[in-house]
């Protein structure tokens, strides 16, 4: 199976529909590598621990964390179900950027940004990510995000171990265009 194939199966597994492959995530979102590796292997026998471990190591994104005793394996952010990562809060930067399709942001105008399915809105520190992220859904716009003035006013903000900025909501005020 190509890398790619793999890392969207984990995707599919560890952030959206675990019941789909036959696993079941801890509140934290944690599983056994061992079952993961197991309930892949029933469709597609090929798949070897090495290969998901391939994944886990050389993902661009980090997508997946494997814990100290090389056991249990999660997705480190972007999940659909309900998962308590336990993230630290965390101090945002002045500003963080948000990258999304240019048809959407009459409604964000209006209604602010909105985890929509996911957990928690995805923003980030780097414009180039938020230009890729902004491009996966059509033509890129790119969001700024007053995070210090959302921060003094008391929204909280957790950093993923693969540094995304997470939030439950950014109100249309603390929008920048740019
Ligand atoms: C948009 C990928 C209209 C929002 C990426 C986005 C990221 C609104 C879409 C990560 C809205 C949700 C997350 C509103 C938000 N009206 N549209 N009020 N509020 N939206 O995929 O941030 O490959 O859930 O702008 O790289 O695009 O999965 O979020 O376009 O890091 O690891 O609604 O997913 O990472 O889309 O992407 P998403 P996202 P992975």
């Amino acid at each position: 199976m190509k890398k790619e194939t793999l890392s969207k199966l984990m995707s599919l597994a560890l952030r959206h529909k675990p019941q789909e492959i036959g696993i079941q995530l801890d509140h934290q979102g944690w599983t056994s590598l061992s079952d993961l590796h197991s309930a892949i292997q029933t469709k597609h026998p090929e798949v070897t621990v090495a290969d998901i471990m391939n994944v886990v190591a050389t993902c661009p994104k980090q997508r997946f964390a494997v814990d100290e005793e090389g056991q249990m394996i999660r997705a480190n952010q972007g999940h659909s179900i309900k998962v308590d990562l336990a993230l630290p809060i965390a101090t945002p930067p002045e500003r963080l950027f948000h990258g999304t399709a240019s048809r959407f942001i009459e409604s964000i105008r209006r209604d602010g940004l909105q985890a929509r399915q996911r957990h928690h809105v995805h923003l980030t520190a780097s414009r180039e990510t938020a230009m890729t992220v902004g491009a996966r859904r059509g033509t890129a716009y790119l969001l700024q995000i007053d995070a210090k003035q959302m921060h003094e006013d008391g929204y909280h903000f957790y950093l993923s171990e693969n540094q995304v900025w997470l939030t439950d909501v950014v109100p249309a005020k603390y929008i920048i265009e740019l």
